[in-house]
């Protein structure tokens, strides 16, 4: 249907960050190092050997950062705690600057009428915790810092979650050594994956048990997927994906088990010796697939696959094909807003999750200020459009989703990439810290005043 569309008025309209990417103030107030001050300060890993020591400073401008948020209308803000600020050894002693920290975060946001919801693990796990994700230990650190968490911001931070992006803290960091801390054994890939998925399990757990009341969930970001072709060949390849990326993070969260499929794919490939890895422990599927209160999807983009050989069934790791030309944001993603709603469907009929935060979404342009100081990224704008649409057709289609957290708030540290990707409603000079709306970001506050926009 075509016209404007308004949406539910409980409807949660905010924005994302997350610590490693903007705070900066790397080693101050008592904030020990994460894997990734580590892996960025590794010649070679990140473009331009960038790091996040300083970012955008948001350590020392979190005031002004939530005024502007405030004045653009802004009305939820996703961001992320610094485990290592809080608990700079993993787990025991407790940082009360960084718990200070957060709290005046916490409270200027609430007066300015921004609802918090707080991510717990954004990659940034202390270095002093042995072994990282590799060690079944730094999952029940984990849990001693959710309960801190809890502890500390329950009274006032009522929706939070616990992982961002599994895959990527395991697969993307363990099998394939794009992030930190960079291994590259898919053994070790599959470790990882349980221990934070296990760690997701013990957060619910934890801040439960504190407040009964508060909204929890995990923010996947599960691939939207397609054939190129419709031979057989390329539909099984697309289901090898599925189970292997997609499943292997929601099924033990929504049914308790891991997909068997995927199971029988590491099995022949030699990954796994059998059904029952030592890594799973007696217990575990029940703490992974505790109810949780939403499901957070981060989208950006589908992936594409094709393969010409008609048994590709023994692979565990694929490669999409790239992203057309004449239809890509910079960071070379194809712009493909129906993704988002067929994802959400298969999502939505597969796992039932009683409700839905789209906990990212955003375009990567890097348009910066022209002789006027005004940045006129209408690219960013059309992509968020398309996208905000497709969010409504969702509704429309009966798909539970409450909330909408456009990635990103501001510029900031794009982990691999470093600060050459512009994800940013506020575009971010480096060099003087001076923060610049962009176009899209006053779009995006007329977009929330008005509660909606017009469908075509
Ligand atoms: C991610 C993130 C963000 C990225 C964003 C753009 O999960 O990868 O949550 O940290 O910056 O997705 O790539």
């Amino acid at each position: 249907m075509s016209g404007f569309y308004e949406f539910p008025k409980e409807f949660k309209w905010g924005t994302a960050t997350s610590s490693y990417q903007i705070e900066g103030g790397a080693d101050q107030g008592g904030r020990s190092p994460s894997i990734w001050d580590e892996f960025s300060h590794r010649t070679g890993t990140i473009r331009n050997n960038e790091n996040g020591d300083i970012a955008c400073d948001h350590y020392h401008r979190w005031k002004e950062d939530i005024h502007l948020m405030k004045e653009l209308g802004y009305k939820a803000y996703r961001f992320s705690v610094a485990w290592p600020r809080i608990l700079p050894d993993g787990r025991g002693r407790i940082n009360q600057q960084g718990i200070d920290f957060y709290n005046r975060l916490i409270d200027e946001m609430l007066q300015s009428d921004i609802e918090p919801y707080l991510t717990l693990y954004h990659w940034d796990i202390p270095t002093k915790l042995k072994g990282a994700w590799l060690n079944r230990d730094s999952a029940y650190a984990f849990e001693e810092f959710s309960d801190v968490c809890a502890l500390s911001f329950g009274d006032r931070v009522k929706n939070w979650m616990t992982i961002n992006e599994p895959i990527c803290a395991s697969f993307l960091s363990y099998t394939w050594g794009h992030h930190a801390p960079g291994m590259s054994d898919p053994y070790q890939g599959l470790v990882a994956a349980h221990h934070l998925l296990l760690s997701h399990g013990l957060a619910v757990k934890a801040i439960h048990a504190r407040y009964s009341d508060a909204e929890i969930g995990i923010a996947l970001n599960p691939a939207s997927i397609y054939p190129l072709t419709d031979s057989t060949a390329d539909h099984s390849l697309v289901n090898q994906v599925e189970t292997l990326h997609n499943h292997w993070f929601a099924d033990p969260i929504y049914k308790g088990s891991y997909p068997a499929e995927a199971v029988q794919a590491y099995i022949r490939k030699g990954v796994l010796k059998n059904e029952n890895p030592d890594f799973i422990q007696s217990g575990d599927m029940q703490l992974i697939s505790a109810p949780t209160d939403f499901l957070g999807i981060n989208y950006y983009t589908r992936q594409v696959f094709h393969t010409d050989q008609p048994n590709s069934s023994a692979e565990i790791s694929f490669k999409s094909l790239p992203a057309p030309k004449d239809n890509q944001t910079e960071m070379g993603w194809e712009i493909f807003p129906q993704g988002l709603f067929d994802l959400l469907q298969k999502i939505y009929q597969e796992y039932k999750p009683t409700k839905i935060l789209i906990t990212e979404n955003g375009a990567s342009y890097s348009y910066a200020p022209d002789n006027f100081g005004k940045i006129d990224d209408s690219k960013r704008i059309e992509y968020l459009d398309m996208h905000l649409q497709t969010v409504a057709k969702a509704i429309q289609a009966g798909i539970p989703v409450k909330g909408y957290f456009l990635w990103s708030f501001m510029d900031n540290f794009e982990w691999a990439q470093g600060y050459s990707q512009r994800f940013g409603l506020v575009y971010v000079d480096y060099k003087t810290q001076k923060r610049t709306p962009k176009a899209s970001a006053y779009w995006y506050g007329k977009v929330i005043k008005e509660n909606g926009l017009i469908l075509i």
